[in-house]
């Protein structure tokens, strides 16, 4: 954990306490905003103290700053343990359970000396809490439902899971509607998602309301109104809320429930400079609508052009839009070929001329074939020997299709001490080479990807991180040094496109790009149903901001940038 990921937890901390005490909203508000902007900071906090530059940092203000440069000083900020005084260790750990808000918690606590879980469910099932001031049946079964949701551990659910489920819906409901499109963080191509939200607009918003309640994979209905349901779908027991919206405001509603919520705060604040007002409904100038059927409006009304969806972040795109500097995203297009799939000749499923032959269909002009090394044994991993078989397939594959070239990757160990899994007369013979981690994920992870980006035969690092999104926490390694070290020697990263990794995510791109790296897009398909997971890594790339000219694979394979070419 870096500097900055503490003094964001700290900050978050502060933030729950004083919520908690009842303090006013503005001095909460500036701890989490302060949180926010450390945890998604693209640089070493301390390198930028160093500089002298802490309040340079936008939106840190003075306060905040003061206690950044505490901590990096002293190691604690004084406040934090001022406001914790009283509250009992635990207590506040509560305030993750849905539902329970810091009001709550206070009169639990106060009242009927709430300190744990097991206090809470004890007052709730005694009736102690029903009888308390203010609470009521109905608060205290959404407080029991929260309860088992935490217990759940209800967690975020990858983008891979939620994606597909999302166009089921939209391919059930279509035929209902006239317009439909899913928002909230989906659309944002967040890597994993809290809840699913849908907009639409039609004729009937009964039989749509109806139709989508009594969808075979729903499992429970939560709510169902006029305009609005929410359902749990058997998939991973997401919840996925439906919202029908009149066509004239369908696009107020698609930009307000897109989010993120920071960006759409920061909007809010722009329109009321102008005397405007914004909301779900549409724009207003007094009682007069002024945009609301169309998303580009409800950026026009402000003076901005139309922001993607995946940058909504509050990270500086609305700056950005106003100065007309919003970067051109690449795009699912400007993609010429996949650089990362496993063949038959390793543990990959099909033979090179069906992944050539299925690659063919996604337009591509070259396809990266990279099989493991020797090393990896359990994956098939490829001998010298092997590896000269394979690559003489390959060229006689490319004499007879003229329509895509196949390249000749390999994915390569790097070794415990740094080296690699073949020699430099072999590595010289492919076209281009990754070279992974595979094994010792806690052993001077770091140095050894430098010791592997020091060799001029690497063209990639693989999954840079190691991270997997269903659990696993990666291997032990400086991301940022890496980054550093990898623009250095014009080493490209990957994005690993795979669903559970999504590795590198979006702030490490977007570190990347702040050291003018160069990133590769990967699939790791080990069976041709896995290259349409191009799109999830792109979804990334476009979240870090990426121009085409960043990616490798939005070049001919002629002119692509790649490290041994330089
Ligand atoms: P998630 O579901 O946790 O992955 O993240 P989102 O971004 O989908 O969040 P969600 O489902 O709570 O809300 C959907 C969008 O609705 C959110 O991105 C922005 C908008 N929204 C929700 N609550 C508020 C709010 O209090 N203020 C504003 N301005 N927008 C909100
Ligand atoms: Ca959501
Ligand atoms: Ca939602
Ligand atoms: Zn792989």
């Amino acid at each position: 954990m870096n500097k900055n990921q503490e003094i964001a937890e700290i900050f978050d901390k502060i933030a729950d306490a004083l919520e908690f005490k009842g303090e006013d909203s503005f001095r909460i508000s500036a701890y989490r905003k302060a949180s926010r902007i450390l945890k998604e900071y693209p640089e070493d906090i301390e390198d930028i103290y160093k500089k002298g530059e802490i309040q340079k940092i936008p939106g840190i203000g003075k306060g905040m700053a003061e206690k950044i440069v505490e901590y990096l000083e002293t190691g604690k900020i004084k406040k934090y343990y001022e406001v914790i005084e009283e509250i009992p260790e635990g207590l506040l750990q509560l305030l993750e359970i849905p539902n329970l808000g810091p009001k709550t918690l206070n009169l639990v606590y106060n009242k009927l000396g709430v300190k744990s879980l097991e206090d809470l469910e004890r007052v709730i099932e005694n009736g102690q809490l029903v009888k308390l001031f203010g609470m009521g049946e109905k608060k205290v079964e959404n407080i029991k439902r929260g309860i088992e949701l935490y217990k759940q551990g209800k967690e975020r659910i990858p983008l891979g899971i939620a994606l597909p489920i999302v166009e089921e819906i939209i391919n059930e409901l279509k035929k209902y509607t006239k317009k439909i499109e899913p928002a909230g963080s989906l659309r944002r191509m967040k890597e994993t998602i809290g809840d699913i939200d849908i907009l639409a607009t039609g004729e009937n918003n009964n039989e749509i309301i109806e139709k989508f309640v009594t969808l075979p994979f729903v499992k429970e209905v939560l709510a169902k109104g006029d305009t609005k349901a929410s359902v749990i779908v058997k998939t991973n027991n997401l919840q996925v809320d439906l919202r029908v919206v009149p066509p004239d405001s369908f696009g107020a509603a698609l930009q307000y429930f897109t989010g993120s919520k920071a960006h759409n705060i920061k909007l809010r604040g722009m329109a009321k400079d102008k005397g405007l007002k914004i909301s779900e409904y549409g724009v207003f100038k007094g009682n007069k609508k002024i945009a609301g059927e169309k998303e580009e409006d409800i950026y026009k009304t402000l003076d901005l052009i139309w922001i993607p969806p995946e940058i909504r972040e509050d990270r500086g795109e609305i700056e950005a839009a106003l100065s007309n500097k919003l970067p051109s995203l690449v795009e699912e297009s400007d993609i010429k070929g996949d650089l990362h799939v496993h063949s038959k000749y390793s543990d990959g499923v099909e033979t090179i001329q069906e992944i050539a032959i299925k690659a063919k269909t996604f337009g591509y002009d070259y396809i990266g074939i990279c099989d493991h090394s020797k090393t990896s044994k359990i994956a098939g991993g490829l001998d010298e020997e092997g590896l000269k078989r394979r690559n003489e397939e390959i060229d006689k594959i490319n004499e007879n299709i003229k329509e895509i070239r196949i390249l000749k990757g390999m994915e390569v160990d790097i070794l415990a001490d740094g080296s690699l899994d073949y020699s430099d007369k072999i590595l010289e013979q492919l076209d281009f080479v990754i070279a992974s981690i595979h094994q010792g994920f806690k052993k001077n992870v770091t140095e050894r990807i430098k010791k592997a980006i020091e060799n001029p035969y690497v063209d990639i690092i693989a999954h840079p991180t190691g991270r997997l999104l269903s659990g696993r926490e990666g291997y032990e390694v400086d991301i940022d040094e890496i980054i550093e070290y990898a623009s250095k020697y014009n080493v490209a990263l990957e994005i690993n496109c795979y669903p559970d990794r999504l590795d590198l995510n979006d702030i490490n791109i977007l570190k990347g790009k702040a050291k003018n790296l160069k990133f590769a897009l990967g699939t790791d398909a080990h069976n041709i149903g896995m290259l349409k997971y191009i799109k999830f890594g792109i979804g990334m790339a476009r979240r870090g901001w990426l121009t085409k000219n960043e990616i490798l694979n939005t070049y001919d394979w002629k002119e692509m940038p790649l490290r041994r070419k330089r």
